[in-house]
């Protein structure tokens, strides 16, 4: 009894010894808040973190938001002022007598007055902000009142752009808030307000670790010499000890320090032998070493940090060559190729994303073998989780600060508030070692210097606007990078160059010759064309029919009808999709064909803009297409729709994102010629046999051919080049497809189907295609087998949410191809939902 006794009090002491002296957090989020638009009588339940729109959805006093055309209905919501209140209790005193107690807002959208206990503490304007106030003065025991006032955002722009001195073409760059609230070419306008982020109350005693960075300073082979610096906010004058240990190698180093009051930096230096480097996407594992930083005061731990890095290097080389520089990314001293797209945030309203949904756009993204993308600058800085899995999946990431396509203003109070924003984010962000670069803006340098943006200005407003750029992107941005980041290459603007002129010199391209300028595809192919580093270009295509009608009412399902147009948010958008038809394909046949066949047109053609750039390595060592996803249902330029459903382009840009690729194209000097690459991501070379041969669509062997290779590593290079005569013997060039696969140890790695004319050209005859659909764990097994050619086969279930294996693909005449549906649906009638659809059944 005595020892049980004895062993209590030792438990208990320990307790308060070790707990009792660290931080206790509260997290206020939850369902325990209430909100109202401001003054009205009636608090509804609301749900933090949140927003006002979805807040409202949830409760049923509006529609949904994304359905028809609702927009235009809801647009008073984000015209009105709105108020949100917690109860929160603070039963016992504990907290009351620590000596810190914080209220740490992770994110508030965006113009914010904050009261507790109805005195004002704090006003805020910065959506990408986090704000912490010491509170303790405000607190009292039992029930504690916290309320936060949000002003429109739309009242308040309007208000700024009435008192400025200069016209700005849109209100957004008056805001700290993410730009495509206000609408997009893709987004519908949703100028939303709330608590978007969790709301902390925190309280601590002696000291407490504010930041933990893992700085390193050098990696080679044999050592990665770290410098990480702890920094600790210190109530008092007061001896310490901080020690930081690496969970990896066991590895610590520890420091007696006298903590001054406020801010301390203790840098705590420490050497890893053999680094486990960390690699993109491809080319090796996603190593990652993880730290613990703590402080202990009179030997109990007061407060404690974890925090993770990867070991590598990344640089931006720009080196001189025969044509200008390069652009390329160099990953542990490799040039790395870089495969990807342009990313948006994921939805209108941006507490809503859950883990899986992040989990979910990131493999999407890793599943189609990218290894880079790009974080658009009118978007906002992801939330944590977006980074993590990046780090482990090995997506390294170029990103924009939150400007995008205007000039911004440049007066004091903006500049300390963007000062402030890009402080919070690099001190969050710059551990993670899938940031490789951080890029000032998105087109603002292009729209002032290409499109003439400031001819709408006269000579003094135009010098003070550029005045204003320069202070941002080329002063306080780069000395913030320097300061707090100091390992990142900054790159003032995205793109240096944009279309209508030779873009293939240096630095990176948004070409948009293609889709904006009105161009056939081809031009993707000019010499001129061909960029350093492609960061954007792309085309739109519709949803799929499954998707359309999620969001539809039958009589809106026509191009011209109002919910249609509603959900296509480019100016000319299905115009131009239409011209492109022309070009191209016969014309469809009706809705569903128009649907499926804009999908099939925006692989085509965005996939030809990818085999070209790919083939044009080194020259060219980046292509990002615009863009992976969508923030709600629409016609856009997304691989991928809001559902989550891969278009035709997202299974195109798998296969062209692959290790190893085949690119067929004719000469661009003597069209008679035509041009077999290989192309390689893998570092080393590797032997191989590429097997060709030419059908015609009924199945008549033309020709084949089959030659060993060795593929050179990291490049792309003419393997082989035969004549037109060669492959055709004679036959028509509207009748026959090339194929090509390449076998690496008797596995086939890569394919290709190539053709002499344009699918419109091609002499398709409906072929019977004969399909077996069986259960299987996880969905359905189908197996699809065909007499003739069948050109871009789209399969699909009724209405059924899932994805398939591969789709939207071409079928050599007399084969077998199985794929797989994975869904989380039991169908009832497999086989009569099946939906079988191709070129042929959309003229
Ligand atoms: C680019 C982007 C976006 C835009 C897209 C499509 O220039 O930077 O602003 O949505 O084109 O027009």
């Amino acid at each position: 009894m005595k020892h049980i006794r004895l062993l209590l009090v030792l438990i208990l002491n320990f307790y308060f010894q070790y707990f009792s002296a660290q931080t206790f957090e509260k997290d206020l989020s939850g369902s325990n808040w209430q909100f109202r638009e401001r003054y009205a009588s009636e608090w509804l339940s609301a749900t933090v973190p949140g927003s006002v729109h979805t807040d409202l959805l949830n409760l049923e006093k509006i529609p949904d938001l994304f359905y028809r055309d609702n927009e235009t209905q809801l647009q008073w919501i984000g015209e009105k002022d709105w108020e949100y209140r917690t109860i929160f209790k603070l039963e016992d005193s504990t907290i009351l007598k620590r000596n810190v107690v914080e209220l740490i807002f992770k994110g508030l959208d965006t113009y914010a007055e904050i009261f507790l206990n109805n005195d004002k503490i704090l006003e805020t304007d910065n959506f990408f902000r986090t704000y912490s106030i010491d509170c303790k003065t405000w607190l009292k025991k039992g029930e504690n009142e916290l309320r936060i006032v949000f002003t429109s955002a739309v009242k308040k722009t309007n208000q700024l752009a009435w008192e400025s001195p200069i016209k700005y073409p849109d209100n957004y760059v008056f805001v700290r808030k993410p730009s495509y609230h206000f609408g997009w070419d893709w987004g519908p306008i949703y100028i939303t307000s709330g608590i978007w982020q969790p709301v902390i109350l925190k309280s601590w005693d002696k000291a407490q670790i504010q930041d933990f960075q893992l700085k390193q300073i050098s990696l080679t082979k044999e050592v990665a010499q770290l410098d990480p610096i702890v920094e600790i906010r210190s109530a008092s004058h007061q001896h310490a000890v901080v020690k930081i240990t690496c969970a990896e190698t066991g590895q610590s180093n520890s420091k007696n320090v006298m903590l001054q009051y406020g801010t301390n930096m203790i840098h705590l230096p420490i050497e890893i032998k053999n680094p486990q480097l960390w690699w993109s996407n491809g080319l090796g594992k996603q190593n990652l070493y993880h730290f613990s930083a703590k402080v202990e005061i009179e030997e109990a731990v007061v407060s404690e940090k974890t925090q993770y890095t990867g070991l590598r290097t990344v640089k931006v080389i720009q080196e001189k060559d025969t044509v200008g520089s390069s652009f390329k990314v160099e990953l542990n001293g490799v040039s790395i190729f870089m495969k990807g797209a342009d990313y948006i945030p994921q939805d209108m309203f941006l507490a809503r994303p859950s883990k899986q949904d992040y989990e979910g756009v990131i493999q999407q993204a890793t599943d189609a073998n990218m290894n880079m993308l790009r974080i658009w600058g009118g978007g906002f800085f992801e939330k944590d989780i977006f980074y993590e899995l990046c780090d482990q999946k090995g997506l390294l990431i170029w990103h924009d600060f939150m400007f995008a396509c205007a000039m911004y203003p440049g007066n004091e109070a903006f500049l300390n508030n963007v000062r402030q924003e890009t402080i919070d984010n690099i001190k969050r962000l710059r551990n993670h070692p899938s940031i490789a670069l951080w890029c000032g803006n998105n087109e603002n340098y292009i729209g002032w210097k290409d499109w003439k943006w400031s001819k709408n200005y006269s000579k003094k407003d135009s010098a003070s606007l550029w005045f204003d750029y320069e202070k941002l992107y080329h002063q306080l941005l780069p000395e913030v990078v320097e300061v707090y980041d100091g390992s990142r290459f900054y790159w003032p603007s995205s793109p240096k160059y944009g279309w209508g002129y030779p873009v293939n010199k240096d630095g990176d391209v948004h070409y948009w010759g293609v889709w904006h300028a009105k161009e056939p595809f081809e031009v993707f192919g000019k010499k001129e064309n061909i960029g350093r580093f492609m960061s954007e270009y792309g085309f739109q295509s519709t949803t799929d029919l499954n998707a359309v009608k999620k969001y539809t009412l039958p009589q809106d399902r026509e191009m011209s009808s109002i919910v249609m147009k509603n959900h296509q948010k480019h100016r000319v958008g299905y115009p131009v999709i239409d011209k492109y038809f022309d070009w191209y394909y016969k014309k469809p046949n009706n809705f569903q064909s128009y649907l499926y066949l804009s999908q099939v047109m925006q692989a085509f053609g965005v996939g030809m803009g990818i085999e070209i750039h790919r083939r044009s390595m080194p020259h060219c060592m980046g292509t990002l297409y615009w863009q992976l996803n969508d923030c709600w249902p629409v016609s856009s330029w997304a691989s991928t729709d809001y559902y989550d459903s891969w278009k035709a382009l997202h299974y195109k840009v798998r296969d062209l994102f692959k290790e190893f690729v085949i690119s067929v194209a004719k000469d661009t000097v003597n069209p008679e010629k035509i041009n077999f690459y290989l192309i390689s991501d893998k570092l080393q070379d590797t032997k191989a046999i590429m097997k060709i041969k030419a059908l015609d669509f009924n199945g008549k062997l033309i020709m084949e051919k089959n030659m060993p290779v060795t593929i050179s590593g990291n490049n792309s290079k003419i393997m082989l080049a035969l004549s037109k005569n060669e492959l055709l013997s004679n036959n028509a060039t509207d009748n026959v497809v090339v194929f090509t696969t390449l076998e690496v140890d008797q596995k086939e790695v890569a394919s290709n189907y190539f053709y002499f004319e344009l699918p419109k050209k091609l002499q398709l005859s409906k072929a019977a295609i004969h399909s077996i659909v069986t259960e299987e764990p996880g969905g359905y097994k189908v197996v699809l087998s065909n007499d003739k050619f069948v050109k871009d086969l789209y399969v699909s279930f009724e209405e059924v949410d899932g994805n398939f294996s591969d789709n939207y693909f071409d079928m050599l005449p007399n084969t077998t191809k199985t794929i797989h549906f994975k869904t989380l649906e039991k169908l009832v009638n497999p086989k009569k939902i099946l939906k079988l659809y191709s070129l042929t059944d959309s003229f």
